[in-house]
């Protein structure tokens, strides 16, 4: 498949799709990004994704060099170019080429990619089972070293994790913050259920401020569930009658197992259904229209 790429205002063939050595995102994972999902011909949740990209190169202080209408229209344009209607569109802001030194005065100008492209989604069954996870060794990095709210280019603490999840066989990875609760997967935001209640590590946690998850408290009102943010343990997951993770890839995801221990029944529970199919719902039927 030979993708169009958007890089700076123009738009190249993959092959042709290309930046500099020196771009500080390369060099030092300066830089920030988004991931974000389209259905049906609407791109969802596209605002959140904008204003959290907002957020993270304020944080790092990048200016993006286009105005946030200018990036909405790029990435729509992106996806038309491309002629996607169900997909995953990749938006990254790069601090953009400069000299070999950390110093970011050298880079001239951050660059601006979006890539659109069709997504491998988590095979059905998986919704139906449940994942299993494990306790990562790795702790999520301290919002006293780098922030977790950021979405920066810096992933390496979450691919390490993935990696450690991965050689124990386990469908995903619980981090731990540096005090040792729970903060969320290596991609995804994690929820439990007790007593029909939701509650999630809160914002202070080192988490990433999940545009999912902000959807998941949406619809727990509607739904007229109770949501906490807290502390939470590992024994609290152990212990939970339901687990569910959340993120643009996963969406809302059913979790059965952590270290070897069944989580409820083992089998994903009536309240994460009922968000699972709540969430759909809203995926079909809003978002920014890509071709009106
Ligand atoms: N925590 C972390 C560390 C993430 O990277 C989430 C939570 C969930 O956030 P959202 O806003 O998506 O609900 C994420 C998001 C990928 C990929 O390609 C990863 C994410 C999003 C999209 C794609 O692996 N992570």
């Amino acid at each position: 498949m030979n993708l169009k790429i958007y890089i700076d205002g123009n738009f190249y063939d993959q092959a042709e799709a290309k930046i500099s050595v020196f771009d500080h995102g390369l060099l030092y994972g300066d830089g920030v990004f988004e991931g974000i999902r389209f259905y049906n011909d609407r791109v969802f949740r596209l605002d959140q994704h904008i204003t959290r990209l907002w957020g993270s190169s304020k944080a790092i202080a990048l200016e993006v060099p286009i105005s946030k209408s200018e990036l909405v229209a790029a990435t729509l344009e992106t996806i038309r170019q491309n002629d996607f209607h169900d997909g995953y569109v990749r938006l990254i802001v790069t601090r953009g080429a400069g000299s070999l030194g950390l110093n970011p005065d050298s880079c001239r100008r951050p660059s601006v990619i979006i890539i659109a492209a069709t997504i491998a989604l988590y095979p059905e069954e998986l919704y139906q089972k449940g994942l299993t996870m494990v306790t990562c060794s790795i702790r999520r990095t301290s919002p006293a070293a780098l922030s977790p709210r950021i979405k920066s280019l810096n992933y390496l603490n979450n691919v390490l994790a993935k990696l450690e999840a991965q050689n124990a066989g386990a469908g995903e990875g619980l981090m731990l913050n540096e005090q040792g609760y729970v903060a969320e997967c290596t991609g995804d935001n994690i929820f439990i259920v007790r007593s029909g209640q939701l509650s999630t590590p809160h914002l202070n946690s080192g988490i990433l401020e999940g545009v999912t998850r902000a959807v998941v408290f949406e619809l727990a009102e509607e739904l007229k569930i109770r949501t906490m943010e807290c502390e939470l343990t590992k024994h609290d997951i152990y212990t939970a009658e339901e687990c569910f993770l959340t993120g643009t890839a996963a969406e809302v995801i059913p979790a059965v197992q952590l270290d070897r221990r069944l989580i409820g029944t083992g089998q994903p529970g009536p309240v994460t259904l009922k968000f699972i199919e709540s969430f759909r719902e809203l995926t079909r039927t809003t978002g920014t229209p890509i071709y009106e």
